[in-house]
């Protein structure tokens, strides 16, 4: 049967050092982190009072499927997902953090979001209406939405705190802010990376219109860190159906919004809470796409 949504952690003594919509981190002395994802699901921006049941596991497994299936290309922050690794301080724990949780490396986080779009989709859509380009990348003319581009395309973004959109960011700042050498490995990873992951999502069914990575610096070594290619952090698109000429259905929050569409949600706290059907069915799309991409039948 369906498990209730965790929406939020309880740590005994510990608290977050941070709290995102979705996931929380831990500090586990000075050089580990404990990073969870819990079962609350985002829309329009706002964090709903309903969460997803099992949402967090899905997409912590997916995260570490990718991991696994980029080691060769590029290092990790995961340390370990076992929760019998985990440190002793976490042991009363493991009923909340069991199979959503890993712990990973502290890494010093570049402060530059790794995006790389493969299709014209969202604010690289936008940018492009009103300009022409994407982060400085003239593209060619009379492109629609949701468009395939030439080839992917890096187009960073600056971190926003609270609450704000992220901002698209020029190479140009980008080497300002990280500097020449960190900027071109960050750019060189991020496109391999992609190329080897939108391959494997093709081959699968899906298009992976475009994703974000984080990165950061362990021991002076480039790391990929934060979720990889889940779909929070993703637009995966089914091949099937797919058509250009405005936005594409989302794979797995598609009810959610046609549900806050319904309702005629003014997109302004408080979130509504969802049905049960809505849950339901979205838990089940998470589950399709864990499906799809690991090729496991269960988490
Ligand atoms: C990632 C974030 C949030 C989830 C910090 N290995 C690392 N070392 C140091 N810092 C981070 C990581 Cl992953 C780190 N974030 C982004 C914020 C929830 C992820 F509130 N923040």
């Amino acid at each position: 049967m369906m498990q209730n949504a965790l929406l939020e952690t309880r740590l005994g003594g510990l608290s977050p050092i941070a709290r995102g919509k979705v996931r929380d981190i831990y500090s586990l002395g000075d050089h580990e982190l404990l990073f969870v994802a819990t079962d609350r699901i985002s829309a329009f921006d706002h964090v709903l009072a309903t969460g997803v049941p099992d949402k967090g596991r899905i997409l912590t497994q997916l995260s570490l499927f990718w991991f696994d299936f980029l080691k060769d290309t590029v290092k990790n922050h995961v340390l370990t997902a076992d929760p019998s690794q985990f440190p002793a301080e976490l042991q009363p724990h493991l009923d909340q953090l069991a199979g959503r949780s890993m712990v990973v490396r502290r890494a010093q986080m570049f402060p530059v979001e790794c995006v790389v779009r493969a299709y014209l989709s969202g604010s690289g859509w936008k940018d492009y209406q009103a300009t022409g380009a994407v982060c400085g990348i003239k593209l060619p003319a009379g492109l629609k939405e949701s468009d395939r581009l030439p080839e992917p395309i890096f187009t960073p973004a600056a971190k926003i705190n609270t609450g704000g959109h992220d901002e698209n960011i020029s190479f140009e700042t980008v080497i300002e802010t990280v500097g020449l050498e960190h900027a071109n490995a960050l750019r060189q990873l991020t496109l391999d990376i992609f190329e080897k992951a939108s391959r494997h999502a093709e081959s699968r069914g899906l298009i992976l219109a475009d994703t974000k990575f984080e990165f950061g610096l362990i021991d002076g070594e480039i790391v990929l860190a934060d979720e990889v290619l889940t779909p929070d952090s993703s637009r995966y698109w089914p091949k099937d159906g797919y058509a250009p000429g405005g936005p594409q259905p989302s794979f797995d929050k598609q009810y959610v919004r046609d549900y806050l569409e319904s309702i005629r949600w003014n997109k302004q706290a408080p979130a509504p809470a969802l049905p049960d059907d809505v849950v339901a069915r979205t838990r089940e799309k998470y589950l399709e796409a864990f499906r799809l991409i690991s090729g496991r039948e269960t988490l």
